[in-house]
């Protein structure tokens, strides 16, 4: 299993860099990052949250049912935002932060290009839940994390708690 790679680790800050080869082993690492990020009971996923500086990202919403299918899994590579509208607050989470959720603003709505596993360009519009998890999964691709949006105050105090769960684990 692919491991995930947590705040604080300085990988986490590097540009990733765009994705030529749509081959075996690119199909091969999308669905070795889907089994690690379903392991970890998460939506999205970075290419740089398993230390693969590429620009690949992965989502999968859960349905009404709350249940999670591999049919809506949308495989999104070297993403570009075509157009962008409104504002929207949702509590975000990031399984490179574990344990840590906070209200954050984003589009409303995105209008997306990209291209898929095997490299043929797509445009996607995204609203709602869907939009916030692009915006924030793209984040990553860029080298910045949720908590980057965070006031002084809120961030500081996050670091508090963060380094203070982080020093429970080891001893637990
Ligand atoms: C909205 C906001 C953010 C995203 C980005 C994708 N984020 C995730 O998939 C976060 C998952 C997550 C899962 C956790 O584990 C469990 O709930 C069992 C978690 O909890 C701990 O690490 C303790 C934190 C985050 C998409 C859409
Ligand atoms: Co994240």
């Amino acid at each position: 299993m692919l491991e995930i790679i947590t705040y604080p680790d300085k990988r986490l800050k590097l540009r990733s860099k765009e994705v030529t080869r749509f081959d075996a082993s690119l199909h091969s690492f999308l669905d070795d990052m889907y089994n690690a990020m379903l392991h970890a009971n998460g939506i999205g996923l970075a290419a740089i949250q398993v230390a693969n500086p590429i620009n690949a990202l992965i989502i999968n919403l859960p349905d009404e049912n709350d249940e999670q299918s591999k049919a809506t899994l949308l495989e999104i590579i070297n993403p570009k935002i075509l157009e962008a509208g409104g504002h929207q607050f949702y509590q975000e989470g990031c399984l490179s932060v574990p344990g840590f959720y906070e209200d954050i603003e984003r589009f409303e709505t995105i209008t997306l290009s990209y291209q898929n596993r095997h490299g043929e360009s797509c445009e996607l519009e995204a609203n709602a839940l869907l939009s916030v998890a692009i915006q924030h999964e793209m984040d990553h691709l860029l080298g910045k994390l949720f908590i980057e949006k965070l006031s002084y105050a809120r961030r500081k105090k996050f670091e508090k708690e963060y380094k203070k769960a982080q020093k429970a684990k080891k001893v637990s």
